[in-house]
């Protein structure tokens, strides 16, 4: 077997068998998103804190990087600062500590030979030297640009008086809304990794299973595929837990003639990805739940058919994305003549990358490069039951991909899975 090792590998890769690995983004890419946030702020200088330990990091979690900070560096530790000015990019990370790393293991410093090649900027300085260079760097911008309500960014504010302060956030999430080429495949790389989750469920849904074995074993089939955390906690409802919203016990068992509802998506790379089905204890929806599935991936169908640049996604007004879910579900009553979209009491989608609710201009229309999710449902407690059917769909130049194609939602397709799957 070893002999074949590397060409069993290559065979693997060429046909698709196996799980594909990760992408990444290109080192590049980041130095443009700084120039990028530059051209944005003018005669400014921009600091941003990375996480750190205390804030970011837990025994639970361990450290995971603030996604703005991520984004424009691509740093994953703790510890470090950007400062951009209107003509230097600079990073400040952590002297190395030899205690420390006892713990952590070894970590990048900021004297080492490689750390320009290894982070992209040719300025790596001591985080322990920001205080010295500040004044320095402030003299370059007439604005200071820092994340409001970030405790580093506050407590800097105070002891600078006499400058002007502007918020980044807004700055930073108009870039991060519209993807790169790479990020749409670190989206489509957890989407896949997300799609596996939900047929792995599949397999195993019958009656007397609970939503901890489902939750578990989706789980389990992303984190095989190499992806480092649940983007969001994993909602599995069966029956009326179907109809909580972010419902995350997930203690009941599925009894006979319910249906369960899915929202479980992977975080792989740093990107998100968030998939929502809705399928039959026993395999077959029945005539009620078939009504009430149809409402919703119909309402679904019409919104997906609507997405394209400058559509507003959200927002109970006519034209927006969520209002032609209401106007498509409203055609639909109640035994009582309630319109059925009285029971769609959610938001239609959020924009997904880095975060699952992903920075945004909300005041922005879509353009082409946004990754956003289409998820209406409806929710009968009274019935005891909840359907929602969410994807993942970038926006194109001139309409939409669905990027979480590959798991169907017709109840043909889901049906027919539950009949043909290996029985166990
Ligand atoms: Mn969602």
């Amino acid at each position: 077997m070893l002999r074949f090792g590397r060409w069993a590998l290559l065979l693997v890769a060429l046909t698709g068998l196996g799980f594909a690995a990760s992408p990444t983004i290109p080192i590049d890419e980041y130095k443009t998103r700084r120039a990028k946030l530059r051209d944005a702020v003018g005669d400014a200088v921009v600091i941003l804190y990375g996480g750190t330990e205390a804030a970011h990091g837990n025994i639970r979690e361990g450290f995971y990087q603030e996604p703005n900070f991520y984004y424009l560096t691509g740093w994953k530790e703790p510890g470090a600062i950007l400062v951009l000015t209107p003509e230097e990019d600079h990073l400040l990370i952590p002297r190395r500590d030899p205690v420390e790393e006892r713990w952590t293991g070894p970590k990048l410093g900021p004297k080492d030979a490689r750390v320009s090649e290894i982070t992209g900027f040719k300025s790596v300085h001591e985080t322990e030297q920001f205080e010295q260079n500040l004044p320095k760097w402030l003299s370059q911008g007439k604005k200071i640009y820092l994340m409001a309500g970030d405790a580093h960014a506050e407590a800097l504010k105070r002891t600078l008086p006499a400058r002007t302060f502007e918020d980044i956030a807004i700055e930073i999430a108009r870039l991060r809304q519209v993807k790169s080429k790479a990020e749409i495949s670190m989206i489509q790389f957890a989407t896949d990794a997300t799609i596996e989750a939900h047929f792995a469920s599949w397999r195993m849904i019958r009656p007397g299973v609970t939503e901890y074995q489902i939750a578990s074993r989706m789980m389990d089939t992303y984190f095989q595929q190499g992806c480092e955390r649940n983007a969001y906690t994993p909602i599995v409802g069966t029956g009326p837990n179907g109809a909580i919203l972010h419902y995350a016990k997930n203690k009941r068992t599925v009894d006979e003639g319910q249906v369960i509802l899915m929202d479980v998506g992977a975080e792989c790379g740093m990107y998100a990805s968030d998939i929502t089905r809705t399928v039959p204890a026993n395999g077959k929806f029945s005539a009620r739940q078939k009504e009430l599935y149809e409402m919703v991936l119909g309402a679904q169908k019409a919104v997906i058919a609507a997405v394209k640049p400058g559509m507003v996604l959200r927002g109970k007004y006519a034209g927006t994305l969520h209002q032609i879910a209401v106007d498509y579900l409203a055609k639909f009553k109640d035994k009582d003549g309630k319109p059925m979209s009285e029971y769609f009491t959610h938001g239609i989608g959020h924009h997904v990358g880095l975060d699952v609710h992903d920075a945004n201009d909300p005041v922005l229309p879509l353009s082409a490069g946004m990754v956003i999710t289409v998820e209406p449902g409806v929710y009968l407690p009274d019935e005891g039951i909840g359907v929602r059917i969410e994807d993942v769909v970038l926006v194109t130049e001139n309409g939409a991909q669905v990027l979480s194609s590959k798991l169907p939602t017709s109840i043909a397709d889901i049906e027919k899975f539950f009949a043909t799957r290996p029985k166990k």
